[in-house]
């Protein structure tokens, strides 16, 4: 399905009045708004291609209807958001569950709706059907060498298929830890995780990246092998100047100050991108802000300080990419609340007074300090979002435009109620 750019006009038209009114009444107090909504505008978030379906829990999964079982309708998917919020113009692929046949074709289809492909993702965490040797006691850390030249290869692969669709990226994330004390030796086990990545490396095209993720509990739960960004970071910098940490927001523990992470990361040129997501408890992949937005909003403050510091472009210089897997509302739906999450959070970082807010850093002025950052993110900033959007020819209320065009209901018609996406 392709959204007709005329509802997107007269959605627009029907709510212009209102918005003008909100949008006039945050903007004049901003002196750099202009410059803030050149920045809304470019801000693109990639969408994981396991998002697109319903995910599942490790109990069961409750499908939902009219998901895409193709890739071609994986990246329709994409192209559905990106015309409704003109903001996530890339999909990330993983393999072998989006195995690409005809990767000129789905180039040609994906830029059609404007939408290219971002980082590659490899998955040596499941065994696949006719896999000569199991993952059940890691991948790339593995004791046995035939099993770590078994996942090498397969990344391997997942490059060369990145290649042809245009990609820059590789992202590893590896399950590989272990659930007893005793079961693993911990140090060898990181120096074959280092030279299976060493290999993958050599592989890496001039113009690649490779983001290295690290998660510190599940599935295993005694150790994980990448577990923290020290592991990452470690490992990053042996690799060479092309490798990179990648942080999932889900995947440290309790109460970790993620913010200063990214900063030490930053500082370091180490950063390499975002999976981003919210959580309670664990890993849980909940939509991006719905838990914590104030901090969600501090790590947008380090990004932006630390960026604006070293010259890096907002809007390409990292990567920015959700992982959240919902299995409770529709998952198009979902990832729009996310993108606007992400984007309230950037857009209220933006607003911070940074010149003040150093002073009262250098004076020690505590209250001053908390002031400034409160001011900035208590600021009702989405008529901004808004604006940005139309702007861009998106829709001023994505949301509910996917709603009143029941574009779910026009998919199922399309696809089918039982058809149902391969991914978690
Ligand atoms: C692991 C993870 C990683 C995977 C994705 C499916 O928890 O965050 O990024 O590739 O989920
Ligand atoms: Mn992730
Ligand atoms: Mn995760």
């Amino acid at each position: 399905m392709i959204l007709d750019p005329c509802a997107i006009e007269v959605h627009n038209d029907r709510l212009r009045g209102k918005h003008r009114r909100a949008f006039d009444f945050v903007s004049h107090e901003i002196s750099h708004i202009e410059d803030i909504l050149e920045k809304l505008q470019k801000f693109q978030i990639a969408i994981p291609s396991w998002a697109l379906g319903t995910g599942g829990t490790r109990f069961g999964r409750f499908s939902g209807a009219g998901e895409p079982a193709t890739l071609e309708q994986k990246i329709e998917d994409v192209g559905l958001l990106h015309a409704l919020n003109r903001s996530s113009d890339a999909i990330s692929l993983h393999i072998p569950w989006d195995i690409p046949k005809d990767a000129n074709r789905l180039k040609q289809f994906a830029s059609g709706l404007g939408i290219h492909f971002d980082a590659m993702n490899s998955n040596t965490f499941q065994d696949q059907q006719g896999q000569q040797h199991s993952y059940k006691f890691g991948s790339l850390h593995h004791v046995d060498p035939a099993v770590r030249q078994q996942a090498i290869d397969h990344n391997i692969e997942v490059i060369r298929y990145g290649e042809e669709l245009g990609s820059k990226c590789l992202s590893v994330w590896l399950a590989d830890g272990s659930s007893f004390p005793g079961q693993l030796n911990f140090r060898q086990a990181f120096q074959h995780t280092l030279s299976s990545l060493q290999e993958i490396y050599r592989h890496l095209p001039a113009d690649w990246k490779l983001f290295v993720e690290y998660k510190a509990f599940e599935p295993y739960f005694y150790s994980t092998t990448i577990g923290d960004w020290g592991q990452s970071l470690l490992l990053a910098n042996k690799l060479g100047p092309k490798a990179f940490t990648l942080v999932d927001l889900g995947h440290h523990l309790p109460n970790a100050n993620i913010e200063q992470i990214v900063s030490l990361l930053l500082m370091e040129g180490k950063l390499g991108g975002f999976h981003f997501n919210d959580s309670k408890y664990g890993d849980d992949d909940l939509t991006a802000g719905c838990m914590k937005p104030y901090q969600l909003f501090l790590i947008f403050s380090e990004l932006i300080d630390g960026m604006d510091e070293k010259g890096i472009a907002h809007d390409s210089g990292l990567g920015w990419m959700i992982d959240a897997s919902h299995n409770l509302k529709d998952p198009l739906v979902d990832l729009l609340q996310s993108v606007e999450a992400i984007k309230i959070a950037y857009a209220q970082a933006l607003l911070i007074d940074r010149k003040s807010l150093r002073e009262a850093q250098n004076q020690n002025d505590v209250v001053a300090a908390q002031e400034i950052l409160q001011q900035a993110f208590r600021t009702d900033v989405r008529p901004l979002l808004a604006e940005a959007r139309l702007r861009t020819g998106a829709a001023l209320d994505p949301i509910s435009l996917f709603r009143t065009l029941g574009i779910r209901e026009k998919l199922v018609e399309e696809r089918g109620r039982n058809s149902v996406a391969t991914g978690l």
